[in-house]
C-alpha cells in the first residue's frame, strides 16, 4: 500500500437549488468557467465541474481542483434530502486517489462504512465512491479516481 491513500484534493461539492444561477454567481463572482456539465441520473444530481487554476499534475491525473456545483434531479435523492434538511452549502469533499479499489479495501479495513462497495460512474469519466459522513466528523467524503482519456 502506498501512503498516503488521498493524492490530491479533487472538488468541493456544493449543493444549490438553481444549477444554472449558481454557475452564473461563480462566473460573476470569481470568472470561473464550466469545465464540464452533465446528469448523473443514479447520483439524482445534474452537475456542473468549474476548473480552479491549472495545477501540477500528480500520478498522471490533472492537478487543477474543481467546485461542483450540485442541483437535485428530485426531493428523494442525496442531494434533495441534504437541501431540505440543511439548505444550500457544503455537500461533500472529494479526494484524489491512484487506485479506488484499493483505497476500498484498505479504508473499509479500518471500520469506515462505504456507501459505495465498488466504484460507480462520475463526473468527466471518473470512478467514483462515498464514504459515510457519520464516521469521518461529519464530512460525506468521496474518492475519486481520474481516468484518462484513451
Ligand atoms: C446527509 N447527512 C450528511 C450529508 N447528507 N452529513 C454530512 N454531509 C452530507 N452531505 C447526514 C444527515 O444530516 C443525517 O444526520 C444523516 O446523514 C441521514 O440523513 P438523510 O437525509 O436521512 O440521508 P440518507 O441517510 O438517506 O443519506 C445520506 C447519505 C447519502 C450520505 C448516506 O446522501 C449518500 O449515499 N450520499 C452519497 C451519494 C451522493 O451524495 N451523491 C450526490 C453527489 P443525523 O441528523 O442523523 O445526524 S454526486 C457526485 O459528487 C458526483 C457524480 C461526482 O463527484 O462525480
Ligand atoms: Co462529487
Amino acid at each position: 500500500m502506498v501512503l498516503p491513500l488521498l493524492t490530491r484534493l479533487d472538488h468541493v461539492g456544493i449543493a444549490c437549488r438553481d444549477l444554472d444561477r449558481t454557475v452564473e454567481l461563480y462566473r460573476a463572482t470569481f470568472g470561473l468557467e464550466v469545465a464540464s456539465f452533465e446528469v448523473n441520473e443514479a447520483q439524482g444530481v445534474r452537475e456542473a465541474m468549474l476548473r480552479v487554476g491549472s495545477g501540477a499534475p500528480v500520478a498522471g491525473a490533472p492537478g487543477a481542483g474543481y467546485v461542483q456545483l450540485l442541483e437535485p434531479l428530485g426531493p428523494d435523492t442525496p442531494v434533495g434530502k441534504f437541501l431540505a434538511r440543511r439548505g444550500e452549502g457544503i455537500h461533500h469533499v472529494g479526494y484524489g486517489v491512484t487506485d479506488i479499489e484499493q483505497a476500498l479495501s484498505e479504508i473499509g479495513g479500518t471500520g469506515i462504512r462505504l456507501l459505495d462497495e465498488r466504484p460507480r460512474h462520475g463526473s468527466m469519466g471518473a470512478s467514483i465512491a462515498f464514504l459515510h459522513p457519520a464516521d469521518l466528523g461529519g464530512v460525506l467524503t468521496e474518492l475519486v479516481q481520474f481516468v484518462p482519456v484513451p
